[in-house]
């Protein structure tokens, strides 16, 4: 099996990471006969391009052809590079992004970014993982990448990556995509994995631009560097939304709270932060651990109106409430992709959103769908869509795999985490829906049970799927052992959570418990209907280390 991606921790190229990537490779792209005639745009091989399109610059830095062509430069798109390299060493990779960065991961802009010492992190986007070890939030750094006008020539193929540019119409037959710029690209198979946008409020949306311009959708780099800026500006933040991003900007933004004077407000519907996840003693828990990190925790809270008056936002609550701030963090979702549904005659599912594909993440005969766009079809949990980093890179991954000619349905369940600071974390798996019986099973934690001491212990940084695999075996022998009783405890320092429909498990979350994930997948995979979940709770040995 492939590996997932790793960044370059070691690579000695550091500085230029960021700056590069955003340079578009063209000064090594070949030259090409520029024609004299503007309305004629000249594709790269020098021919006239006769379709009808705008006439723009010519593309030179686009190739006519790709065999793979993936859409979307996240970590889906990635992930399937890297296994369609593995499994077809000489192949052709072209990732076609919006973004003016080659890929990247996303969980650092919310997460080990905001707890850095080094202030040139911002720039450099290097930060320092829990365990102390640095990385780069790139999965490679751009030497790594061949040039896109370049990838038909080079000798053992590669991956290239053309920046800034978007696939706005798929022609399926023709097995060809245009790009905004006209440009036209065919490919033998292709991948979308387009992510998707973060959604806003309908409130905000509609208060106009000056509460817009003081408003912060988080998703991407550039809204990493500008929430940090501005929260070295302003006196109050007031993050809405009280899922597992609104609840980790909040506790970033609150630990810096006490330095810089600034007042950090956090709103949502729910009774207490990850409401929608965890079960109500546990996200009452979590609020007063979010409040500990200095955020002024609001439940309850529905925005009714939010306006821009005598130089300070205003937030109107449906019970009445107000709450003036100078800045609007909405977290409250992500809108999946699907703009190429029309062109290409896929269909979105009318419950999830995104693309909806079969278990093997096949669109139609040669298109996949992965990633955070991708609705697929879970052989264990029934239709589905998933918006972590794991899914992403396990998703591309099988995309990957497939797109190379393996046959294999994804059943592998992904996992997500969410860390509030260096202390306190939760790795969940399945369906985590806290309108579902759940059945909670804890212990003391020590001080060894923190997302920073599970890195430190592991050597590994960003925690997915690959890693939790590589501790399976010493795990088995483990569980042999005979565990102490294990005792319900109001102390929710550690403990297992299982998540029930009709009797069987369909979501765990491993409350500061670290590195059992395959634990957690077998069970779901087993789909057992089991007598006492104290028995099953045993396996993960929570009484240990
Ligand atoms: C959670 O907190 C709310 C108040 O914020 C309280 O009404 C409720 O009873 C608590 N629930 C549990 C299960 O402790
Ligand atoms: C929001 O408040 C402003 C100012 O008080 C008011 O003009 C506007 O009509 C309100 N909008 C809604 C939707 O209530
Ligand atoms: C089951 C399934 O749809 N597998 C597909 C994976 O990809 C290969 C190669 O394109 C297809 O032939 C399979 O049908």
């Amino acid at each position: 099996q492939a590996s997932i991606p790793e960044p370059t921790v070691e690579s000695p190229i550091r500085e230029p990471v960021v700056e590069a990537s955003v340079i578009e490779p063209v000064a090594e792209a070949p030259a090409v006969t520029q024609n004299e005639e503007p309305l004629a745009p000249v594709v790269e091989s020098g021919k006239l391009d006769t379709s009808p399109v705008e006439p723009t610059a010519a593309p030179s830095d686009v190739p006519e052809h790709a065999p793979y062509l993936l859409i979307g430069g996240g970590t889906a798109s990635f992930a399937a590079a890297r296994s369609i390299r593995a499994r077809d060493p000489g192949a052709r990779v072209l990732i076609v992004t919006e973004e003016s960065d080659l890929p990247y991961m996303r969980p650092p802009l919310s997460k080990e970014l905001w707890f850095s010492d080094d202030p040139k992190a911002i720039e450099t986007l290097h930060f320092k993982q829990w365990n102390g070890k640095e990385r780069s939030i790139y999965f490679q750094p751009p030497s790594f990448y061949v040039s896109p006008a370049d990838l038909a020539k080079v000798e053992n193929g590669g991956v290239a990556v053309l920046t800034g540019r978007k696939v706005v119409h798929m022609d399926v037959r023709g097995n060809k995509v245009k790009l905004s710029d006209g440009a036209e690209i065919s490919y033998e198979k292709c991948l979308i994995a387009t992510g998707g946008v973060p959604r806003n409020l309908q409130v905000i949306e509609r208060a106009g631009e000056e509460v817009m311009k003081r408003t912060t959708l988080f998703r991407k780099i550039e809204d990493f560097r500008s929430l940090e800026k501005i929260s070295g500006e302003v006196k109050s933040i007031i993050i809405i939304g009280g899922g597992f991003l609104g609840s980790e900007l909040a506790c970033a933004l609150g630990r810096r709270s006490t330095d810089v004077g600034l007042e950090v407000i956090q709103m949502f519907p729910e009774k207490g932060n990850m409401g929608k996840v965890l079960p109500e003693y546990l996200s009452n828990w979590t609020t007063e651990k979010v409040r500990k990190e200095g955020v002024s925790v609001i439940t309850d809270a529905v925005v009714k109106n939010v306006t821009y008056k005598n130089d300070k936002l205003e937030i109107k609550l449906k019970d009445g409430r107000l709450f003036k701030t100078d800045h609007i963090v909405a977290a409250v979702g992500l809108e999946p992709s699907v703009d190429l549904a029309k062109s290409a005659g896929l269909e979105v599912d009318s419950d999830f959103g995104g693309y909806r594909v079969n278990a093997e993440l096949q669109a139609c005969s040669n298109i996949w769908v992965a990633g955070d766009a991708a609705c697929f079809y879970d052989i264990k949990l029934g239709r589905r869509r998933v918006e972590h980093h794991d899914h992403a890179v396990v998703s591309g991954r099988l995309a990957g795999e497939n797109m190379t000619g393996a046959s294999k349905p994804y059943w592998h369940q992904s996992m997500f985490w969410s860390d509030l600071g260096p202390d306190v974390g939760y790795e969940a798996i399945g369906i985590v829906d806290s309108s579902l019986p759940t059945v909670g099973v804890f212990a003391k934690a020590t001080a060894k049970d923190t997302p920073k001491a599970a890195t430190e212990q592991s050597g590994t940084g960003i925690r997915s799927e690959s890693e939790t695999e590589a501790v399976a075996g010493a795990l088995k022998a483990k569980t042999t052992a005979t565990p102490p009783p294990i005792q319900q405890k109001e102390d929710y320092g550690k403990g297992v959570i299982f998540y029930l429909r009709d009797q069987v498990v369909v979501g765990i979350v491993l409350w500061n418990v670290f590195n059992r994930m395959p634990i957690a997948r077998k069970i779901i995979k087993d789909g057992e209907q089991h007598a006492d979940l104290n028995e099953v709770a045993k396996l993960f040995n929570i009484h240990e280390d």
